[in-house]
């Protein structure tokens, strides 16, 4: 199996994780691409030509993060959850999907000349981040006490917006996300995926 990934990418990195909980690391080959520098390689197995893009043994690709995550769990036969269990995980799994993606856009739009940026998408960007980081904090940051894909991609999506937008203080603004944050961040697995290294 191989995995076509990033180091600066947190839906990469979210999944590198889960290779490494699953303790099925060893067996995936690691691919090291820039989705906007040496796309062509990824571009043959995915159209989209974003990582993470995960090929099976038998060629067959997989994308996005989300379902390489999915598809990882139901190869190790990972016990069923509960339902319950499972819309906790998922629903934080998405949350911080979302948090990802509105950063992402951010950094894009940062990237563009001031005259091209749009003040009203990034507002809402801003909007969906500190609002989801406002949910997470005062519903459902005790549903991330475990390492599970869910709070996996939490603190992948947060350490992200750290890292690309150190403007942004949501540390200052939701103290319980940044001790649980500082937690997650001294995980030997966070340190190794580090994208500033
Ligand atoms: N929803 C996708 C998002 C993946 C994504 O946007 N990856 C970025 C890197 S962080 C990328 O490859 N971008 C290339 C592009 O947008 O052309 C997933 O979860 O895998």
């Amino acid at each position: 199996m191989k995995l076509y990934y990033s180091t600066t990418s947190p839906y990469s990195r979210k999944v590198l994780i889960l290779c490494h909980e699953l303790e099925i690391a060893d067996m995936v080959e690691l691919i090291q691409v820039n989705p906007f520098q040496d796309s062509s390689s990824l571009r043959e197995v995915n159209p989209l030509s974003k990582v993470p893009t995960f090929v099976l043994d038998n060629g067959e690709p997989l994308y996005d993060s989300s379902v390489i995550a999915e598809y990882l769990q139901r190869l190790v036969n990972k016990p069923t959850l509960s339902l319950v269990d499972f819309v906790s995980q998922q629903r934080l799994h998405a949350l911080a999907d979302g948090i990802m993606d509105a950063a992402f856009s951010l950094v894009m739009e940062h990237r563009r000349p001031q005259e091209q940026r749009s003040p009203s998408w990034q507002q809402r960007w801003e909007g969906a981040i500190s609002r989801s980081i406002t949910e997470f904090e005062q519903k459902y940051i005790d549903h991330a006490q475990q390492w599970h894909i869910g709070s996996i991609a939490i603190a992948c999506a947060l350490d992200y917006l750290t890292f690309r937008i150190p403007e942004n203080d949501w540390k200052q603004q939701y103290p319980k996300t940044k001790t649980w944050f500082q937690d997650q961040i001294t995980k030997s697995i966070m340190i190794k995926t580090d994208p500033r290294l």
